[in-house]
This record gives structure tokens, C-alpha cells and sequence, in this order.
């Protein structure tokens, strides 16, 4: 590599294209100019997408990370442009995505005068980063970039900060040389499986008669979608998923009975409270998914899988806990699974199935109400898409309603946020999905309210022309907190209202192709005519205003207690 001088900025820049990184999204600063100044002298080496806020940066870098599996790397400017990158980080640390904030900061020689746009963003992330460190010299700038990719996308991904004193972006270092990491004492990516534990487990299984396996994102995480399949397929074993576990499993496999938790199905619900034995793999036992933790799953003899050792018993101790990777932990086990017949089992999910077919399903998507309803724009985007969308959502009613009713053939096909539930996450992480990957279809969903979180991204769209699809759902409502409020707050309201402006003249002046629809009978030719329009579309949708998602398990009620509608 280059053996002339070159400054820390430039080395930090050659360590990003030692680690494989062809794009950043950011926003420049005081603090930082010397790395735009290196991306700028550097322009053929790294691709910089400037998004509009710091948080848009983040988001993109981690909806980026979600669709390609690869590091998401965001950078921004000391002060201001560090913590405005706190949400996403916070947001990347509890759902487990792999990115990489380089954060400049003030001189070292001027740390802790309070000096122009001076915070310290290392006390701030301590809590929400897989591991950070400040960069003081420029000579130390490729170690901390190595440590920082090999932390923060191997064992349970995460977030990692590097933040760079200024001193060490200027200073000028002798030639440059990169070695990557793949190994740290006291750090253990791939813990080694417990043969025993895994046999126990299998038999286990083998003896069940009503099993399940509950899985997760560290499905995806792990690469482990073929030997979940093979596992259910081999031991005939029923499969449900957790939000962030969408899409491991194509959603018309025979053995996938839905999604768990609060707005999750009735069947792998009923089933989690009725299964003799639970497989939980690559999941954290989320309040979201258990409701109230004392009637969970009590009579289920529990294995819980996790490549993350403070997962196991935090929430729930397991009969047997195995520490390890997923796919090589489901490989083994597929093995000695013997298959069984389970005839009453398969029939019980179809009833429950029916059931939420009847009470919930059948209105959603067939309403007799003169209003569209979410679940029949979500709908029909997934049978125009035909399953191969990647879907981004924001939070809220809408985003229950995605994961509800989007359909999915391949994996990582559902980009949310799920433990933080961060509103203005959407668009951005749509955004960064797209430009990881061009060539897909990516739909976001989003509410009247996310969108106006981060609504200045759509300035990133027009800018670099993101052939992103956005759907906003309009209910003029900040819908799921009007949703609690209406059933548990007898309609008092109380700031979920919105007066909203004119979506569509915002989607003109940022030249975004557009439609708004009021009615069931324009909705079907105008999603086709988003899917067909090359580029970026805008879709507004006016839905009902008071719908409400269901079913649902209200917060610390136990899984039985489903709620159909809102007399129940
Ligand atoms: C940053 C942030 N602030 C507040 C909330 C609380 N919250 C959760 S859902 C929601 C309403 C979302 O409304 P909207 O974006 O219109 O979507 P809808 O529920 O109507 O689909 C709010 C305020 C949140 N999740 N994130």
C-alpha cells in the first residue's frame, strides 16, 4: 500500500477500504473536515451519501447493514453531530445490527475544556455500543478500525464507536499498513457448543408431542435459515417467528404457524402456551414476545439457543441452555431429529388459525367499512410485489400491520425496529437498504407521524436519486398511542391528533413521483403504477382513522388474554 506520508484522516479512510467499505453516509462538521477533505482528495475510493441529519445517517447506515448483512459505517462531527448519531446507536444495540459511528472530536490537548461543539460522546455511548474507543493518535487509527469491524459484526453484532480526536485526523503518519483482527483476548466470538446440551435437547424433542421452535433475528444473523428449515422439516416441528425473525422462513412453508407476541398470531401464541417443549433459538425472550413473564410458556419444557451468554436465563431460565452459533447448533441437532407425526398438533394451529381468520383477518383485508384499512394497502402491496419486496417500516400501528401482512420468499426481507421501536427509523434505513442493494424492490411502510420524524431525508432521495417506495399510511392520527388511549384510556385523545400538511406538495418539491388514494377502488392500479414506476415513489394512503391492530395482548397481560376487538 502507500508508503508516502499521509495524514490520519487518509489512514482512516484507507482502513475503512481495508475492511471492504465502498460507501458512508454522514454529515460534516468543524471537527471533521479533515476526512471530508481525504474523501473529497480520495473521491474514486469511498462513496459518501450525505444524508440531512445524523440520524438519517445512522439509520441508513443501519437499514444498509439489515438488507446485505454487511457492517453499516456512518460518520459525523464532534458535539451536535455525535449525539445526534445516539438514537440509532441505542437502536443498533438492542437489535443487534453491525455498524460502525466514526465520530470526530475535539483536540486531545483540549478534552474536557468544554471547547466549541465539545461532548463526550464515549461516556454517552458506553451503555448503547458493543465497544467504543477514542482514537487521540493518528498512529493508532488502523488497529481501532480493525477492532472495530472484527467487534462489532461477529458473535451477537453490534454497535461500535471510534471517535477520533482532531489532532489525529491532521497528524501525518509514516506510510500506512493494515492488518485486520480476527481475535481478542477476553473476547469470544464463536463459543464452542456443548455436544451434551445439544443431545439432551434433540431428545427432547424427539419425545415431544406438541413441539415448537420460537426463533429469531439470530437466524439471520448466524445464516442459519437452511438448518432452522431443515431441522422443522426433518423433526416436523412447527415454526414461529419473533418481528425481528421475519422472513428467515419463506411465510407459506407448511411448518411456519406466524408471528409471536403482542400484535403476533393467535396460533403460535395458543401454541407457546399449550407446546409440551420450545425450541427458542437466536431470540431474547422480549416482553413484546412474552407478555407477563410469570404465565409464559409455563407448562413448555424450555432450550434456549443463544450466541450471546448474558441471553441465557436473564428473562427465562431454560432447561437447557446452549451457548453457541445458531447454524452450526441447528446442523448439529438436524442430525439425530427424528420426525414424528403430530396430527393433532398441525390441527389445533389450523383452528387457531382460523380463528384469528375470522375475528381479525377477513376484516382487515376484506373490511366492509367505507374506509381503507392498512392491512389492505399492506396486503396488496405483497401480492403486486410477489414476496420479493424488502420491507422497511417505521413504528407504530402501520408497522404491526407490515409484519402482520407482508409476505416473504428469501431472507432479510423485513427491516424494523424492534427493541427501541424508533420512530423516523424508516425512510433512512430505506434509504441505506436500497443503496446496499440497487437491484431489489424496497418498500417502507410508514405513519403520518415517523415520517415527519426524519421527513428531511427525502432531500437524500432526491439528491441521489433512491428508488426507494414510500407508502404512508395517513390516518392523521400518531395511530398506536391513539390505539392505547382508545382502549385503555377511554378516548381521551391527548396529543394524537394531527394536523398534517400537504404530503404530496412535499413529495413534488423533492420531485418525487406521487399519488394520494381515499378510495378502496384507485388503491390496486396505483400500487401497481409505484411497483412499475422507475425510481422513487411516493403513495400516500388516507386510511381509517381510529382502526385499531389486532389481535392483541395488552402490555403485562399473559398470552391467553388476546384482545379481538375492542370489547374484548
Ligand atoms: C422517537 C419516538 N417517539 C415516540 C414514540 C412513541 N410512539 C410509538 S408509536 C407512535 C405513533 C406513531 O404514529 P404514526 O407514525 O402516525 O404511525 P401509526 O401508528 O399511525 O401507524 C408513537 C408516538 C416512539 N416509538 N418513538
Amino acid at each position: 500500500m502507500e508508503q508516502k506520508k499521509i495524514s490520519g484522516a487518509e489512514a482512516l479512510l484507507f482502513s475503512l477500504n481495508a475492511e471492504g467499505v465502498d460507501t458512508l453516509f454522514g454529515y460534516p462538521g468543524g471537527t471533521i473536515i479533515p476526512l471530508y477533505d481525504a474523501l473529497y482528495v480520495h473521491a474514486d475510493k469511498m462513496r459518501h451519501i450525505l444524508t440531512r441529519h445524523e440520524q438519517g445517517a445512522v439509520h441508513a447506515a443501519q437499514g444498509f447493514a439489515r438488507a446485505s448483512g454487511r457492517t453499516g459505517v456512518c460518520i459525523a462531527t464532534s458535539g451536535p453531530g455525535a449525539t445526534n448519531l445516539l438514537t440509532g446507536i441505542a437502536d443498533a444495540m438492542i437489535d443487534s445490527t453491525p455498524i460502525v459511528c466514526i465520530t470526530a472530536q475535539v483536540p486531545v490537548n483540549a478534552l474536557g475544556t468544554d471547547f466549541f461543539q465539545e461532548a463526550d460522546i464515549i461516556s454517552m455511548t458506553s451503555p448503547v455500543t458493543k465497544w467504543n474507543y477514542q482514537v487521540t493518535t493518528a498512529g493508532e487509527i488502523p488497529a481501532a478500525i480493525a477492532r472495530a469491524f472484527y467487534i462489532a459484526s461477529t458473535g451477537r453484532p453490534g454497535p461500535v464507536v471510534i471517535d477520533v480526536t482532531k489532532n489525529a485526523l491532521v497528524e501525518m503518519v509514516e506510510g500506512f499498513s493494515y492488518e485486520k483482527c480476527n481475535e481478542l483476548r477476553c473476547y469470544n466470538d464463536h463459543p464452542v457448543i456443548d455436544v451434551a446440551g445439544l443431545e439432551r435437547a434433540v431428545e427432547l424433542l424427539n419425545g415431544a408431542q406438541r413441539p415448537l421452535i420460537i426463533f429469531g433475528q439470530g437466524i439471520k444473523l448466524s445464516s442459519a435459515e437452511k438448518q432452522l428449515r431443515e431441522l422443522s422439516e426433518r423433526g416436523n416441528i412447527p415454526m414461529a417467528s419473533t418481528v425481528l425473525g421475519l422472513s428467515a422462513v419463506p411465510t407459506d412453508h407448511p411448518n411456519y404457524v406466524g408471528m409471536v407476541g403482542m400484535h403476533g398470531n393467535v396460533a403460535p401464541n395458543w401454541m407457546t402456551q399449550n407446546a409440551d417443549v420450545i425450541l427458542a433459538v437466536g431470540m431474547r425472550f422480549s416482553d413484546r414476545v412474552t407478555g407477563k413473564i410469570g404465565e409464559y410458556a409455563r407448562q413448555a419444557r424450555l432450550i434456549h439457543i443463544d450466541i450471546d451468554a448474558s441471553e441465557l436465563g436473564r428473562i427465562i431460565t431454560p432447561e437447557i441452555a446452549i451457548l453457541g452459533d445458531a447454524a452450526e447448533a441447528l446442523a448439529a441437532m438436524k442430525r439425530t431429529i427424528e420426525h414424528r407425526e403430530r396430527p393433532e398438533w398441525f390441527a389445533a394451529a389450523a383452528e387457531q388459525y382460523a380463528i384469528e381468520k375470522r375475528e381479525v383477518i377477513d376484516k382487515d383485508l376484506r373490511p366492509t367499512k367505507e374506509r381503507v384499512t392498512m392491512g389492505e394497502v399492506i396486503d396488496g402491496v405483497a401480492r403486486a410485489a410477489g414476496g420479493d419486496a424488502i420491507v422497511v417500516t417505521d413504528v407504530g400501528q402501520h408497522q404491526m400491520e407490515a409484519a402482520r401482512y407482508s409476505k416473504y420468499t428469501g431472507t432479510r426481507q423485513l427491516i424494523t425496529s424492534g427493541g427501541l421501536g424508533t420512530m423516523g427509523y424508516g425512510l433512512p434505513a430505506a434509504i441505506g437498504a436500497k443503496i446496499a442493494l440497487p437491484n431489489r424492490q424496497v418498500v417502507l411502510f410508514c405513519g403520518d407521524g415517523g415520517l415527519q420524524m426524519t421527513i428531511q431525508e427525502l432531500g437524500t432521495v432526491l439528491e441521489w436519486r433512491v428508488g426507494v417506495k414510500i407508502v404512508l399510511l395517513n390516518n392523521s392520527f400518531l395511530g398506536m398511542v391513539r390505539q392505547w388511549q382508545q382502549l385503555f384510556f377511554e378516548r381521551r385523545y391527548s396529543s394524537t391528533p394531527m394536523t398534517n400538511p400537504d404530503f404530496q406538495k412535499i413529495a413534488d418539491a423533492y420531485e418525487i413521483p406521487h399519488r394520494r388514494v381515499e378510495r378502496r377502488e384507485d388503491l390496486a392500479a396505483a400500487i401497481d403504477e409505484m411497483l412499475s414506476t422507475p425510481g422513487a415513489y411516493f403513495l400516500e394512503v388516507k386510511v381509517d382513522e381510529e382502526d385499531c391492530v389486532f389481535p392483541m395482548i395488552p402490555g403485562g397481560a399473559a398470552l391467553s388474554e388476546i384482545m379481538f376487538n375492542e370489547s374484548l
